[in-house]
């Protein structure tokens, strides 16, 4: 890897959790409403799936996507804009964190209903390799949801069929406030389960963002040139909350836990540390990334805060497709159900 290609994702780290902490402020202020899920102590994740994928692949997430969101190219503004629901956001302000979305960026979400998004990654992994291209669909999930019946369904399928899927599961410990040691069954890694369906499993260190971008690649080449699934586990722990809203999550982990992780495993530190150490960064460089990225998220802010607020008849628009086009169904106001015998 380049050092320019090196700094560029110590720089994507960086504007993911500057971005995040600035949000957590204006949360905390009142000027969103709604969840706030972050990915802080998190965001070596997302900068890997991105830093692997290339221009055919598609990601989606669950609902801890602002990382993934914001790594995919998606604009600080138009991220700010939709948390704080104005017309200005990806998603015109109708979905705030939950549809943190960009079809130009081949990025389609962040699923709030636990594993939604992984037969939707089937899906997409599925049309890619009908069609005859190379693409790799990239699914971001959280442990929690490794438990809810339709990722089983989509593991069965993607063995079966040989989709070309990478399942990415961040495990960080904790489901809500509920331990993985509380809510498995299956005591050994989590990724382990994937052997019930003959998909190849790994599990990596997530604050080494080296490493997590390795084990991604790997499962990327088999993806692409066996059109294999994979699932990857990656150990994470989250800094904050459940959402920012958590105020029990100091209860169910030990203040003492939380400390260790931000000190020692810190994926933003310790990839600063290793640049350092090959004389790529300095403090000063630091310092200004730092800085810039503040900047650029201060800046949706104030974008956010100028956006206007949607409109009252543009509620239902970009919701259905039935709604937003003409049809029969459209003319008659009745999009849906449309069998006689039903009652009216
Ligand atoms: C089908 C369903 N059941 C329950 C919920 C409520 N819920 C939201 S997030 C969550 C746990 C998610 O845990 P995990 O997948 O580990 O993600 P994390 O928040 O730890 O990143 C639950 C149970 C939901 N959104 N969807």
């Amino acid at each position: 890897m380049s050092g320019e290609m090196k700094i560029h994702l110590f720089r994507e780290m960086v504007r993911i959790r500057r971005f995040e902490q600035t949000c957590i402020k204006r949360y905390s202020q009142g000027d969103m409403g709604g969840f706030l899920i972050t990915t802080i102590g998190q965001e070596a994740t997302s900068v890997a799936i991105r830093s692997v994928m290339t221009e055919e692949d598609h990601s989606i997430s669950g609902p801890r996507g602002l990382g993934l969101a914001l790594a995919s190219g998606m604009s600080m503004d138009s991220m700010m804009a939709e948390l704080y629901g104005k017309a200005g956001g990806c998603n015109k302000g109708k979905g705030g964190v939950f549809s943190m979305m960009s079809p130009k960026h081949h990025h389609w979400g962040s699923y709030p209903i636990a594993a939604a998004q992984t037969p939707i990654a089937l899906g997409f992994g599925f049309a890619m390799k009908y069609r005859g291209g190379d693409g790799v669909a990239f699914c971001l999930m959280g442990d929690g949801a490794m438990n809810q019946g339709v990722f089983h369904e989509s593991l069965n399928l993607a063995g079966l069929f040989d989709i070309p899927v990478v399942y990415v599961v961040e495990n960080n410990n904790f489901a809500m406030g509920t331990s993985v040691e509380r809510s498995s069954a299956f005591k050994d890694h989590l990724a382990k389960r994937a052997e019930g369906y003959d998909i190849d499993w790994d599990v990596v260190e997530g604050w080494d963002l080296l490493a997590v971008r390795e084990k991604l690649t790997e499962a990327r080449e088999r993806a692409q040139r066996l059109s294999r699934p994979t699932v990857l586990e990656v150990q994470t722990y989250r800094f904050y909350g459940f959402t920012v809203a958590d105020a029990n999550h100091k209860v169910y982990r030990s203040p003492e836990e939380i400390e260790f992780h931000k000190e020692h495993r810190d994926p933003i530190k310790l990839w600063a540390e290793v640049l350092k150490s090959e004389g790529l960064l300095d403090d000063r460089l630091e310092t200004q990334i730092h800085k810039e990225a503040k900047q650029e998220a201060m800046a949706a802010v104030s974008f956010a805060a100028m956006s206007r607020e949607p409109r009252k008849e543009e509620i239902i628009e970009g919701v259905y497709w039935e709604c937003d086009h003409e049809s029969e169904a459209s003319e008659q106001g009745r999009h849906f159900f449309n069998d006689e015998k039903l009652p009216r």
